[in-house]
Parts: C-alpha cells; sequence; structure tokens
C-alpha cells in the first residue's frame, strides 16, 4: 500500500518541492492548506494534479487533529512557517505562534491521533508516524564557530532564530519523551525559481530580469557583505525524506558547505546577462537588519556519511538558474499584462 505523507507549508517553496519529490516515489500526498480561498493553491495544484489538500492552520490545534486523523499520515513534514526573518521583529508574537508553538500543535496532533499518553515514557508510538521538523540555521546566528555543525551551540539573533530554537528542542523533546520519531532538520539557506521575492537570491535574480527588460534601472540591497551556504531547494527536500527513512531518529545539519557573499551573489547574477553589477545595485540602509547573522557556512560529515547525500547544484548554477527562469517569468508578465502573476513562481 502506497505510504502517506502529510506536509505543512504545501503552498511555499520547499512544500512544492517535496510534495513531487514523495509523489515520484510513489507516496499518497495531503497540503495542509490555510484560508477559504488561499491564492498561492493554484500554483502548487497545478503542478501537481495528483497532490490532495486538507484544511488546517498552525495556529489552530483541533484543525490539526482533525488533519492528521483523516490524512492517517505515515509521515508529517512540518514546513510551515512565517520564514522571512525581518518581519519577525515586525510581528514577534505571530511569528512565535506560528513557527513556535504552531510545532507544539502538530506534535500533540501526532501525539492524540497515535494514542500516545502523556504518561509514556519513552513508550513506542501506537501508530508510527514520523515527523519532520524545518529546522534552520539561523539557530546558529552569532555562530561560535564556522562551519557549523549538530553540537554547535544556538544564538539566534531574531524571533524567527528564536521561535525555531524552541520548534527544535521540542521536537527533541517530544523524541526523548514519548518514544516519536521526531526530528529536526538544521537546513542552510536554500534557494530556486520557486523561492519568494522578498528573499535576497530571488529579489536579485527579479531585479536582473527587470533591469535587463528595461523596466527597472537600480536594484536596493542590505548588507552585501553577509555570507551564506546557499544550496537549491531541490537537492535540499530529498534530505528530508531521507531522515525519516533511518533506522534511528536524529538531527542533521544540511547544506553545501561553501560560503558566498551577497555581493557574490549579486556579481554572478549581473554577469549572466552581461551587465556590471556596480551600475545598478545600490545600498538601502533601512534594510540592513537590528541584529544581523554575518556568517553561516555548513559542516556536512554527517549528512554526507550518514544519509549519503550530497547536493547537485552549485551556488552559480542555482543564481543562472534563477535568472534564467525570471527572464522568462518578467517577459511572460509583460506579454500577458501580469496576468500570470498572482498564482505563478
Ligand atoms: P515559504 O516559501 O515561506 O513557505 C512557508 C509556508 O508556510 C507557506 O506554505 C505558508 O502558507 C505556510 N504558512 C505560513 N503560516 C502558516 C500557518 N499559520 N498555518 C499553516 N501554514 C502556514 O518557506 P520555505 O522556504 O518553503 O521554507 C519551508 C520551511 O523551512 C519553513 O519552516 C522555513 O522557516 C524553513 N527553512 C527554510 C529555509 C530556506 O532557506 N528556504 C532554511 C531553513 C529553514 P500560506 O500560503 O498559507 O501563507
Ligand atoms: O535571503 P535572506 O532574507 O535570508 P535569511 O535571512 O538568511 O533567511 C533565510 O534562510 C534561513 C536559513 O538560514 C531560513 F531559516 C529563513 O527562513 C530564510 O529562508 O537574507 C540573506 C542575507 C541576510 O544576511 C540579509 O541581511 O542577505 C542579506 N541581504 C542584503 N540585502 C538582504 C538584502 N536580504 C534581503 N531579504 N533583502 C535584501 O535586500
Amino acid at each position: 500500500m502506497a505510504r502517506r505523507a502529510l506536509i505543512t507549508g504545501i503552498t511555499g517553496q520547499d512544500g512544492s518541492y517535496l510534495a513531487e519529490h514523495l509523489l515520484g516515489q510513489g507516496y499518497q500526498v495531503w497540503g495542509l492548506m490555510r484560508g477559504q480561498a488561499n491564492p498561492r493553491k493554484t500554483r502548487v495544484s497545478r503542478l501537481m494534479s495528483e497532490l490532495s489538500f486538507v484544511d488546517g492552520d498552525l495556529m489552530d490545534q483541533a484543525s490539526l487533529v482533525s488533519a492528521v486523523d483523516l490524512v492517517q499520515p505515515d509521515e508529517v513534514y512540518n514546513l510551515g512557517a512565517i520564514s522571512f526573518v525581518p518581519m519577525s521583529w515586525q510581528q514577534a508574537e505571530l511569528v512565535t505562534e506560528v513557527n513556535a508553538m504552531g510545532v507544539l500543535r502538530v506534535l500533540e496532533a501526532i501525539r492524540m491521533v497515535s494514542g500516545l499518553s502523556s504518561s509514556r515514557h519513552n513508550g513506542e508510538a501506537a501508530k508510527n508516524i514520523r515527523f519532520y521538523q524545518a529546522s534552520s540555521s539561523e539557530m546558529f546566528g552569532k555562530a561560535a564557530e564556522t562551519p557549523q555543525r549538530e553540537t554547535t551551540i544556538f544564538h539566534p539573533r531574531s524571533p524567527y532564530g528564536v521561535a525555531k530554537a524552541y520548534g527544535h528542542f521540542i521536537t527533541r523533546n517530544y523524541r526523548e519523551s514519548f518514544g516519536m520519531y521526531a526530528v529536526g532538520g538544521i537546513l542552510f539557506n536554500h534557494e530556486s525559481p520557486r523561492r519568494g521575492a522578498e528573499f535576497v537570491t530571488r529579489k536579485i535574480s527579479l531585479g536582473v530580469a527587470k533591469i535587463k527588460l528595461g523596466l527597472q534601472d537600480r536594484l536596493a540591497l542590505g548588507n552585501l557583505d553577509a555570507l551564506r551556504d546557499w544550496g537549491f531547494a531541490g537537492d535540499y527536500v530529498r534530505a528530508m525524506h531521507l531522515m525519516l527513512q533511518q533506522d534511528e531518529p536524529a538531527d542533521y545539519v544540511v547544506g553545501t558547505g561553501e560560503m558566498h557573499s551577497v555581493r557574490d551573489a549579486a556579481r554572478i547574477a549581473f554577469d549572466h546577462v552581461g551587465l556590471n553589477w556596480e551600475d545598478h545595485v545600490h545600498i538601502d540602509p533601512a534594510l540592513v537588519r537590528p541584529a544581523e547573522v554575518e556568517v553561516l557556512c555548513a559542516d556536512t560529515t554527517r549528512v554526507r556519511q550518514e544519509l549519503r547525500w550530497a547536493p547537485q547544484v552549485d551556488f552559480a548554477s542555482l543564481m543562472t538558474m534563477m535568472v534564467d527562469a525570471d527572464l522568462k517569468h518578467v517577459a511572460a508578465e509583460q506579454e500577458y499584462g501580469g496576468l500570470l502573476a498572482a498564482g505563478s513562481w
């Protein structure tokens, strides 16, 4: 019988790639969808006709219990979150509710549907629902060491990072308290043509496409010196799946092991279309963060050795893939008068 997976965050970048990957592996896949008419449903459902949806919201415990009960999943991937770091300074309480308490609510939903009693210490799960939590390298924040590995202490620099640290620890706690197969994937930045336009790589690729097509001339950025370990989202969802296929649950750091600056990202993207980035990029101090994460780079030893996972797309190929996709995207929007914009990536 086909295995069943439930994904929260189905309308996001990772949700779409993970659903495609799991469908390709023969799973039946349900995506948790919030809102009565989520405008982002169209873009994910037109990619995958086999995908099913179930209503629910990470803010609403009862909806999560109903969703888990209805789907009866073998695996739950909690990718839902408010994922844009700057928003977490503006709406810290909301981000904490969704990104921290939301994790607890999904774990509780699994515990309730599985019939695991709260007094059952280190017991066997009545129904073995495996759980993946989308933890983040933002938890390392002001990094104690570089590269960062599974044992590096957390020093989050934003309410987002603090909330993710709670989600990571509560996942580990449910593993230790109830014997759940529950893991946190500590993923470093991963991007794609489906990345939200608010994140720096996509902001650059969209900006480059619009400048190349004569629709704008300048691109405002913040801290050009920030260093990140950027990979391709399509590679990283394979690691998520592998983490739930092991004999024993464990947390893994997932990245490429290479770091690049925001300046490098801009240079590669502008070079790709024959433009000089310095002619177009200007610094907007308003885009510099109250507390910046300066350096993130993964120590990938464990994920490579134990999961036999390795990324397939390097940084330059990732940036040029995104620019090429946005050149097509922006040209199509121009041709169809922006009609594609609402639902498309
Ligand atoms: P994304 O594109 O921003 O997608 C976020 C998803 O969360 C969307 O589907 C959104 O659905 C959903 N969501 C937001 N609030 C919700 C709520 N109250 N209830 C249910 N769903 C809700 O993020 P992503 O890049 O795919 O990242 C996936 C996960 O990995 C996130 O948890 C993120 O924090 C984490 N992460 C990402 C990276 C990265 O570099 N991409 C790295 C480390 C960790 P709506 O359509 O309803 O808004
Ligand atoms: O693309 P970003 O907004 O991603 P950030 O903050 O690293 O967070 C992403 O990765 C995390 C994993 O480490 C995820 F957990 C999180 O959900 C998200 O997916 O910014 C990257 C860097 C930052 O240092 C930022 O200050 O780029 C710098 N930057 C410089 N100019 C900019 C800009 N970032 C944005 N978004 N916009 C700019 O104009």
